[in-house]
């Protein structure tokens, strides 16, 4: 067992290496074969100090072993290998790898066969490196340590500490705060860009268009007019303010509230105010790229304190002077003297802002067919009882959300209580938690196939989880069933922006309504194979629609 951990993690280490580059020459490798092995090790990629180590340690147990077994029978000698060079050494880096490639053919062939129902690794390359991948080094220690029957729970358990960390190694489905890069940041605020999917998975390739960001504004603070080079959907999680966008004829003036949908198209130049004196207004979006899929630009004229953050100052003086009609020094004057503090957020003053809010004005507007933001708490929800409520806006209710093809719901999970299981139909959701602490748990088949799961006659699912707090943005792809707990001190709020929504349902897999209600009596009997009425009995006991009393927990379920 502790060999086979060993050949398992040193195998993964190779892999990694494999993967990533070949750049030792074979020719040094039969030189000094211990010292490229170590060389290998070195260089995995996100390997922590100490496996390096153990890596490295691993090389000389080979070695010496090897040595040992020359001695003792001989029999070490490989075959058509030269007797000339480095003596002794030459040969064991071979046997070395003569272990690790026939397991690595091993995975090659789990991987080809676990990738096939995603069209073989030709046609998605992404699912045999991901695949490959799941022989890293923290892999190779549950493989050894864990033994295979249990690996499974083993890993849905142990991710629920991971994930809260981010750290899981195979799980492209959780962002934490280190997966938002700051733009535009500064003392008064900062919109925050998540990653790009595509960039974290391949698995998130229908989705790639999309962004998600997080705008959070201080009290009292102006954002200066700038355009994006995508649609925005943004959601007012938090606080009040008035957006306003900007056509050559027309302007339009918005106050919005916590609970408010709103799109701004792209290209529309907007400016912004938190109007509050003392709340943060906090904006949830989801941008849906148009140029480049999955780029994000911000287009800022003026105001952003120094000249290179205008795009103004790429074109040339006389070229501005003359499109401006002005001489050298009103250019100046204009934009090369900006007086203002940096950034696009900028403190305002109380008259400024009564100034600016509370004042709708809206006039033929060309873009869009809504004539303002939509609130969420409009409807009545759409599923509501003691454990929780859901409110969902799709484009029947807000025609807006049409061409930029996203779902919105709005999750308020009861303390000690849980949401689902349930799945979307169409939709991926991202989940942004607005608020509470919590965790969730889906169904993964990508994750079991590529963690070398049972790849025969029936599906196998992994287990995702992690915890939820403030911020956390979970991905759960179509199809993928899935259930979201809130902790027993808190409500767990949490926004659902559900991608390609065209169409989308979502379906209870337990409680009332849940799909196996409308199976015929046959259907049950054949599938369950007991008798339906038996079935019935299990499956009606929950009476509650989606939201139910969570499971009870002993000690601290969520740290
Ligand atoms: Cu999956």
């Amino acid at each position: 067992m502790e060999v086979k951990g060993k050949i398992c993690l040193v195998l993964s280490l190779f892999v990694a290496v494999c993967l990533v580059s070949a750049t030792v020459s074979l020719a040094r490798s039969e030189r000094d074969p211990v010292g490229v092995c170590k060389l290998k090790c070195e260089e995995i990629r996100g390997a922590k100090q100490d496996e390096k180590q153990e890596c490295k340690q691993t090389c000389e147990r080979y070695h010496q072993d090897k040595q040992r077994r020359e001695r003792e029978g001989g029999q070490g000698k490989e075959r058509g290998h030269t007797g000339g060079g480095s003596g002794a050494g030459s040969g064991q880096y071979n046997i070395v790898f003569a272990d690790i490639e026939r397991e690595l053919r091993e995975m090659v062939g789990k991987c080809h066969q676990s990738c096939q129902g995603s069209k073989g690794e030709q046609e998605n390359p992404e699912c045999f490196r991901t695949c490959m991948e799941q022989y890293s080094p923290e892999q190779g220690k549950r493989r050894g340590g864990g033994g295979g029957d249990t690996r499974s729970r083993q890993m849905g358990r142990q991710s629920g500490r991971e994930f809260g960390k981010g750290q899981q190694l195979n799980n492209p489905y959780v962002f934490e705060d280190h997966h938002f890069t700051a733009r535009l940041e500064s003392e008064q605020g900062s919109v925050r860009v998540l990653q790009k999917f595509t960039d974290r998975s391949e698995l998130f390739q229908g989705i790639g268009k999309y962004r998600v960001a997080i705008l959070e504004a201080e009290p009292q603070t102006f954002v200066i007019p700038n355009h994006w080079d995508a649609d925005s959907l943004l959601f007012v999680a938090k606080g009040e303010g008035t957006i306003s966008l900007i056509n050559t004829d027309s302007r339009q003036n918005h106050n919005i509230k916590r609970g408010d949908v709103f799109r701004v198209p792209a290209g529309i130049s907007a400016y912004l105010i938190n109007r509050h004196a003392n709340e943060k207004l906090v904006l949830a979006k989801i941008l849906h790229s148009i140029s480049v899929p999955g780029e994000l630009q911000t287009f800022v004229g003026v105001g952003a304190g120094n000249p290179e953050s205008s795009f103004f100052n790429a074109f040339s003086n006389e070229i501005l002077q003359a499109a401006f009609d002005i001489d050298r020094e009103s250019l100046e004057t204009l934009f090369g003297q900006q007086k203002q503090e940096q950034g696009m957020f900028k403190k305002a003053t109380e008259e400024q802002i009564r100034a600016m809010s509370g004042k709708e004005e809206s006039r033929t507007w060309p873009f869009g067919e809504s004539k303002g933001p939509y609130n969420i708490y409009k409807n009545k929800p759409s599923v509501q009882n003691d454990y929780g409520n859901l409110h969902e806006v799709d484009s029947n209710d807000y025609p807006d959300l049409r061409d930029i093809n996203v779902a919105f719901s709005l999750f308020n999970i009861t303390q000690g209580s849980m949401a689902g299981p349930f799945y979307n139909t169409k939709t991926t959701t991202v989940f942004v938690v607005a608020d509470g602490v919590g965790q969730f748990e889906m169904a993964c088949p990508h994750l079991s196939e590529q963690t070398g799961g049972v790849i025969d006659t029936v599906p196998s699912y992994e287990k995702v989880s992690s915890q939820l707090r403030r911020g956390t943005v979970v991905v759960i792809p179509a199809g993928h069933p899935i259930v979201m707990e809130a902790s027993g001190e808190q409500n767990l709020e949490v926004i659902g922006f559900g991608l390609n929504s065209d169409q989308n349902e979502w379906f209870p897999l337990a409680g009332r309504d849940n799909v196996m209600s409308q199976w015929e009596d046959e259907a049950m009997e054949l599938t369950f194979g007991v008798p339906a009425n038996e079935v019935q009995k299990v499956i009606q006991k929950q009476n509650k629609k989606l939201f139910f009393k969570g499971p009870v927990r002993r000690g601290r379920a969520f740290a």
